[in-house]
């Protein structure tokens, strides 16, 4: 039998003690994919200017719209930002949250996120008058590009479509919604539109008082595009998995470098291990269950972590006496908060998902990951040719 569409990875334990050291995410069976023609359309706004301080809320926050009398459940959804212009985009955040579901975060870090081609260089995207549409077909992320360049000093109006994604995101200030936010617009997927959303727009200060930021606006407002059908297309999939770290785990020996360089589907990136201290950690084996090459965001919460940092690593293949070995994707940081990233597996294709501590026995009380891909979504293409080869 289908299961709900949340669902579509399931979890059995395989090694380890009933601590949950090692564990094996399997399939369910998965929701057919029926096409289905569009039901309703609709095009909704909120035209009022919002003006970003040097630091902090928005003058609006949040910004609400009111969405009515659209027919069945969402099947697609854009979210568009009128006369954004700021002159450092990668530390502005934006979250949406819509009438029903997890947040959707836009865009923004809490850190600075070097590119894999500037390393250690903080991308400066700037913007004027630009109209910004995120949206799971476009190709690249508003925080680091124009058009696939790194954007680090460059003073051009930055329009066009973007991935909605945040990285090292701290959470934003209440009202804010504290729930860990999705990575995918294609979450509100079968959800009904009508209701109530809200932007919630802050700007980070990099967690240094002494680094100003400048202000900024978006001077159209903004507005959701949304388009129905009659029932859910079954493109989303998620699954939430949780655990704690503790001296009962297993260790492994060493970790993975922190180089503040975050994992994409668009920028594929190596790493190599750090030191050698023993470590413990627990391990998720999962198994791509789309039908072809998908995008999968990993969103890592340790804000349940009481202050210990933890880090999450992604492998094509695990070995805890070399966790530097067969690195597929990782945040690029250790965090108390939330981490984002994602990565490309193909059809079937296992990964494996490793949790750990970054101080020996500091351990972590409670953390979650969550897994998302929206499985009709072909890959975003970005100009991976270029960076990675023919791979
Ligand atoms: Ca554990």
């Amino acid at each position: 039998m289908c299961k709900a569409a949340s669902f579509l990875f399931g979890v059995m334990v395989v090694a380890g003690s009933a601590a949950g050291n090692e564990e094996t995410v399997f399939l369910d069976a998965e929701c057919p994919l029926t096409p289905q023609v569009v039901l309703d359309q609709g095009t909704f706004c909120n035209t009022s200017a919002i003006n970003v301080p040097g630091a902090g809320v928005a003058s609006q926050y949040p910004s609400a719209i009111t969405v009515s009398g659209l027919t069945g459940v969402i099947s697609d959804l854009k979210v568009r930002m009128l006369g954004v212009t700021h002159a450092n985009t990668s530390t502005l955040q934006a979250l949406v949250q819509p009438p029903s579901g997890a947040p959707i975060g836009l865009t923004g870090s809490s850190f600075l996120v070097s590119s894999p081609e500037a390393p250690n260089q903080r991308p400066v995207p700037t913007a004027s008058s630009a109209q910004w549409t995120f949206s799971e077909q476009a190709d690249d992320y508003a925080l680091f590009n124009r058009d696939g360049v790194p954007q680090l000093t460059s003073t051009a109006p930055v329009s066009g479509s973007y991935l909605p994604r945040t990285f090292a995101l701290l959470g934003l200030p209440a009202p804010a919604p504290s729930a860990a936010e999705s990575q995918l617009l294609a979450s509100q997927i079968g959800q009904n539109p009508n209701g109530s959303w809200q932007l919630f727009v802050n700007q980070a200060t990099l967690n240094t008082a002494a680094n100003p930021q400048p202000t900024g606006t978006i001077a159209g407002g903004w507005c959701v595009d949304i388009t129905t059908t009659a029932s859910n297309t079954g493109c989303y999939a998620s699954t939430l998995l949780s655990g704690a770290i503790t001296t009962s785990d297993l260790l492994q020996t060493g970790r993975t470098n922190r180089n503040g360089i975050v994992s994409l589907c668009t920028w594929p990136k190596t790493n190599s291990l750090f030191a050698t201290t023993s470590l413990h950690y627990d391990a998720y084996a999962v198994v791509n269950p789309a039908a072809q090459e998908t995008c999968i965001t990993l969103t890592s919460d340790f804000t349940g972590c009481g202050g210990n940092t933890t880090q999450p690593v992604v492998y094509t293949t695990y070995d805890p006496a070399n966790p530097g070995n067969n690195i597929l994707a990782d945040a690029g940081y250790s965090s108390i908060g939330r981490l984002q990233m994602s990565f490309r597996r193909g059809a079937g294709q296992p990964f494996t998902i490793v949790v750990h501590e970054i101080t020996a026995n500091a351990g972590c009380p409670a953390y979650s990951l969550f897994l998302e891909q929206n499985r009709c979504q072909a890959l975003p293409i970005g100009d991976l040719i270029f960076r990675n080869g023919f791979d």
